[in-house]
């Protein structure tokens, strides 16, 4: 059965740009709660961390450095069959290949720069939220 709990982060390009509130009203009108959220910045070890599975793709070190440049919003969301409808949400990694009306065909910047972050398994949406966030910082 699929779990009710995907993790997001808005990026630095969509952070910067003051897209985090209207992000966030897509996400809260598309039927997901907030149960735990923050502002905060990532440095490059942790952003290395993070990517883990993807040290050994040509983008990284890039990535590593694209993600530690400003700050970000982590946050964990609530909704049945989240992890699948969170990323139909936000589209494809690409936003030239991302559906209309999704979040990164409408804020991405880049195949890089592309404005939120929807994780792609149950298992590694857990993974996520922990690294982010402690028992004390969520909606039990
Ligand atoms: P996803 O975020 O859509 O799941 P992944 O393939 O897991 O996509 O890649 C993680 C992140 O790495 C992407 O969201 C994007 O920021 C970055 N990325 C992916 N592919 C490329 C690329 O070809 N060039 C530069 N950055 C990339």
């Amino acid at each position: 059965m699929a779990g009710n709990r995907t993790f997001t982060m808005i990026k630095p390009d969509a952070f910067e740009a003051g897209n985090s509130g209207a992000i966030l009203k897509m996400i809260e009108e598309a039927g997901f709660k907030i149960v735990a959220m923050k502002a905060t910045r990532l440095t490059p070890e942790l952003a290395g961390k993070f990517y883990e599975v993807h040290k050994e793709r040509p983008f990284y070190k890039d990535l590593c450095a694209y993600m530690s440049s400003g700050p970000i919003i982590a946050a964990i969301l609530e909704k049945d069959n989240a992890v699948e409808d969170f990323r139909n949400l936000i589209g494809a990694t690409n936003p030239a290949n991302a559906a209309e009306g999704t979040i990164r065909k409408i804020f991405a910047k880049s195949i890089e720069a592309n404005a939120v972050h929807g994780s792609d398994s149950d298992e590694n949406a857990a993974i996520e939220g922990n690294f982010y966030f402690s028992q004390l910082e969520r909606v039990l």
